[in-house]
This record gives C-alpha cells, structure tokens and sequence, in this order.
C-alpha cells in the first residue's frame, strides 16, 4: 500500500480530551476517528489491526467446535419481556421504535436473541452440546464514555453461548472455552490473568474475567507472583495457617484513652502495633446488628460478610445507630460486654491475638492485655477481611500481588436462567423434557485493541506485536526526488511484495523527520529505510521493537528480514 494514497492522517498534538495513552496513539497514529463521545470509526490501520483480532479469535473460537452466527443488532423488546430484563436496564440500554411503533433494544448482549433462535429448533440430547458465537457491534449507553475504544458506547464483541444437557456438559464447554480465551490473549501478545470473579457463593466457580495488567484499569486484582492464582480483589479467599505468639497472657486492665479513636491514634498512644488491636465495627444485616471484627491492620470486606452471614442487604451501622445499639461512639466499641441481641463474628485473625488493645464501649476508655475466648468469645470465626499485598497466595504459592486490570474477556456459567424464563427445553435421552443449561462467553474486540496499545507502547508510539501489527513491513524512501532512492524504493516495494510481505510504502514527498515520526507512531515492528547509500544498493533495517538499526545490502535483506522475523515478539 502507498502511504501517499492511503488514508491514516496523523496528528502532531496530544488531543485534548484523551486521557488513556492508548486513546492518545490511536487517534495520533491515525487508527481511529471519534464521532461523538463513545462512538469511533476505524481508518484502514485500525480496521487491519482489527482484523487480525477478529481472526484469531475465530481461529480460536472455531478450533473449539463453535459455529459462527450473526444475530440482528436490533432485538423484540418482547424477548427482553420474556427474559424480564426489559425493565432491570435503564437508560443504558438503548431502545428504539420501528415505523409501526414497535419496541426495540438495539443489542447490548444476545442471551434472549440466542435463546428464542434455539428453542425453535433444538429439541433433543443428540443436538447438545451445541455452541455458537458472533461477532458483532454492541450498544451500550455508558453515562460516561471514556479512555476512547476502552469504554465506548458502539462496541465490537465476540459473544459465544453454550448449550448443553447438564451440568458436567457446560462445565466441559466452559472449560474449552476458558482455554480458548487463553490462546487469544497470548497470541495477542498480552500479559493477562483469568481472575475469579464469583459474586455469589464465595470461591465458586461460576465466572471468571481475563484481565489486561494496565495502570489504566478500572479493575484492581490481586494475583499471585508464584502461580496462575488470580482473583478480584474483592473475590480473593485469605488462606493463613495464622500463629498465635506465646507471650504469658496478661491481665486486662481499662485504660484512659481521651479522643483517641483511630487505629493510628490507639497504636500510637498505646505504643501498640496495628496488628495487636482488634477494630470493631457495627454492621446492620438485613435489619439484624452484627459487630464484625478484624485486626487492627486489616480491613473488613462487606461482601464476604454478607455472603457468609448470607444476607440480601447489608450496611455499615450509622454513628447514631452504633450510640443507640452500643452506647457509645464508633471509636471507642469492642467485642466486651456488649447487648445479647448484637451478635459477634470476627476475622480468623482475631483469635490469634494475644494481649491486644480493643474499645471498651465506653468513650474515651479501651481495653489493654485482652486475650480472645479469655475475655470475649464470637459466635464464629471466618475469613471476613481484604486480602492484603503481601498475604500468602490462598493457593500457596507466592505472594499476593496487586494490580489495575483492564477487563477483555468475561465467561459466565448461565445454567438455566434463561432457557427457563424463555421455554429453551429439550428431550432427554428418557424422553424427559427439561431446561438447556447456557453458558455464556464475552470478548471485547475493540476494548482488546486498545489494551494492546496500552500494554506496547513507548514515547514514540505503538510497538504492535507480529500477530496485529497492521502491516508487516514499513517501506520509508526518505528522498523521492532523489531518483537513486525511489528506483530502489519502487524496486524493493515490487519484489517485497512479491515475496508475500504485507508492505506500507511511505512514498510522500514529506520531510524525513515527518517519516520517521510517523513510523515510530504507527508501530510497525519492521521499518526497511532508503536514505543516502541506495546508489550502493544499502538499506537500513530498523527493529522498532528494539530500536536496533542495520545497514543491510539488498541482496542480503530478504535473509536478513527472515531472521529479523524470528526476533520480533
Ligand atoms: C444490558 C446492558 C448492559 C449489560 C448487559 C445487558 C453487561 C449484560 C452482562 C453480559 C453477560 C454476557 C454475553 C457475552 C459475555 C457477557 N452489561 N451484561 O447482560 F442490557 Cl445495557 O453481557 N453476555
């Protein structure tokens, strides 16, 4: 492709309004255009690099067994009814009417349009299990768009949905395609990790996000440094065999502590360390009081102690309720002495304090030398903190890690939540009808790009890996006029080509710095540069990747370009 015919206007200036670097490079380097806030076009470069994605994620996709669809982006709002989701989404789903004023979602995710395809057809066992997958714009109306092609409001998805007769089929088709998801991200050249996601019970294992490693993240994940062990920060199980110390237990004493509420005034007041205090705080479980404590140097996690006390609403008790329940004020509570009908759970490192600090439930008093079943008892002791940088990996190997991830990719267990709401049944081989069990399968095409910009890139622009990059060679005739470099610069564009390279020739008459800027900006791993030793037949081969430039002569450079192949990542 001539650049002096092709359509990738590059931009000088940061633009205002883009904060992500990879929305900064990508609108620079002349990939994508925004419309309006949240909605881009893809110029030629983009839609190249797109390609690629969209391939190996077919590539993938298929060696798995799934059939591609494509499915109507506009969708009955009677599927939505069926579904009853047309009335749990606001304003984010974006809805429509047709000339005969009939209701539509223009499509945010496809569960009900692949479910009602379905169970029109599939009838029996012998079609399961069955697995099928578009890829196809999305529409979402973000409140706020931002960080370009990371949170639009017109997206591209890969979306698959898994079908089979029971539990053990779907977890096989969850399985495929959790590895398939592993296959896209390497061979995208990402540094990722499948992260536990599971809201419900905790540790299940009914849904995992593949998370990009980028600053730029919205998610922070805590992974582990010596093995695959990944999960939301707020997901992540603390497993430590904790050891108590073996101090001679003192006896407890009262002591005066006049405002000293915070952990950091009671350790610093007391010449204590975090770890020997012990925080309480008052939580109102579905209207029920329930003093949680941890150690002072922890935090307590609401969404374990809502699983594990398995409750639907849960809030932190208000600093009048903590005075009506406690009779005193927040700084000042502990586990001693407290109303029956308050019940007491703690963290599991709360037993293993020994001579700790704690509230006395009365203001400016706390408790010093206070020894757990000594001088308290809990009703049960259960993993209920944060885990912490740091912590043992729950899996034992390692050490907790923590990170701001970039969601690409999300896999759902569905079971039957939709094929029962919208009459999916099949036939068993007993000639039993009942519900397929779904799974459903997300990749963000579009997102994905863009993570790759915000994990390759230097100060001069994109570093694409081989498998995106949208060409594989960048041609630069650094003097056109000078006839010896464009004879060479034509010559070389022909026989490249015809040796199958996918070349960008940057033929324009521009000023060498214009050239160099924008290749280094567009990111194409390989440039191949005429300059003033083409009347000797030497080119310069630059490694973008690396920075690395050679003088090579053309009789040696489809050699040297083979091998130069083998070092790009
Ligand atoms: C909506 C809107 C936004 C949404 C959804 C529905 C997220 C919605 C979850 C999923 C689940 C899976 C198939 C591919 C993988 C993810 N945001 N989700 O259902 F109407 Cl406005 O999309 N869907």
């Amino acid at each position: 492709m001539r650049q002096s015919h092709f359509y990738s206007p590059t931009l000088r200036e940061v633009p205002a309004d883009a904060d992500a670097k990879s929305h900064q490079l990508l609108l620079r380097a002349g990939f994508i255009r925004q419309n309006v806030s949240g909605i881009y076009s893809f110029l030629p470069l983009g839609k190249r690099v797109l390609r690629k994605i969209e391939t190996i994620v077919r590539e993938e996709m298929d060696g798995i067994g799934s059939q591609e669809v494509l499915m109507p982006a506009l969708q009955p709002s009677e599927l939505w009814e069926e579904s009853g989701r047309w009335h749990t989404y606001g304003p984010e789903l974006m809805r429509m009417n047709d000339r005969h004023d009939r209701t539509f979602a223009l499509g945010a995710t496809h569960e009900e349009l692949i479910t009602s395809l379905v169970r029109d057809e599939v009838k029996s066992y012998k079609k399961l299990p069955m697995v099928l997958y578009q890829i196809q714009t999305k529409y979402r109306d973000e409140k706020r768009p931002r960080f370009g092609l990371l949170r639009g409001r017109e997206f591209i998805m890969k979306d698959a949905y898994s079908f089979d007769a029971d539990q053990e089929g779907l977890d096989n088709s969850y399985n495929n395609m959790f590895n398939a998801y592993k296959n896209v991200f390497s061979r995208c050249g990402l540094n990722f990790r499948a992260v536990l996601a599971d809201s419900g019970a905790m540790g299940g294992k009914d849904t995992h996000e593949f998370m990009v490693l980028a600053d730029i993240g919205e998610d922070t994940i805590a992974y582990s440094s010596g093995s695959e062990f990944a999960a939301n920060v707020e997901m992540a199980p603390v497993k430590i065999n904790y050891s108590k110390m073996d101090t001679a237990l003192q006896n407890k004493e009262i002591v005066q502590t006049e405002n000293i509420k915070s952990i950091n005034e009671v350790t610093e007041y007391l010449d204590v360390s975090a770890s020997e205090c012990i925080k309480s705080l008052l939580w109102i479980a579905d209207d029920q009081p329930v003093l949680v404590l941890v150690r002072g140097d922890h935090e307590i996690n609401d969404i374990k102690v809502k699983n594990v006390l398995s409750s639907q609403v849960i809030e932190l008790a208000t600093e009048e309720q903590t005075r009506e329940i406690l009779g005193c004020e927040v700084g000042f509570i502990g586990p001693i002495m407290i109303p029956d009908q308050v019940r007491v759970i703690a963290d599991n490192a709360v037993q293993f304090i020994v001579n700790g600090v704690c509230g006395a439930n009365e203001r400016d008093k706390h408790f010093i030398n206070v020894n757990p079943e000594r001088d308290f008892q809990v009703e049960f002791y259960e993993d209920l903190r944060f885990i912490t940088e740091g912590d043992p990996s729950p899996d034992g190997k390692g050490n907790i890690v923590f990170a701001k991830g970039i969601e690409v990719g999300h896999v759902f267990k569905l079971g039957t939540r939709y094929s029962e709401s919208m009459n999916a049944q099949f036939l068993d081989k007993n000639g039993k009808s009942s519900s397929i069990i779904m799974g459903s399968y997300g990749i963000g095409v579009s997102r994905t790009l863009a993570a790759v910009v915000e994990q390759m890139h230097d100060e001069n622009g994109i570093l694409w890996p081989s498998t995106l990059t949208p060409f594989d060679l960048h041609l630069i005739c650094v003097n056109p006029k000078k006839d010896d470099q464009s004879a060479l610069g034509e010559r070389l564009y022909d026989q490249l080509k015809t040796d199958r390279w996918d070349v960008l020739y940057d033929d324009r008459k521009e000023r060498a710095g214009v050239k160099f800027t924008d290749a280094d900006l567009i990111g194409i791993p390989i440039q191949i540069i005429i300059g003033k030793r083409a009347d000797e037949e030497i080119v310069e081969v630059k490694n973008r990747q690396t920075g690395n430039k050679a003088e090579v002569s053309v009789s040696d450079l489809k050699q040297f370009l083979s091998n130069l192949q083998t070092e790009i990542r």
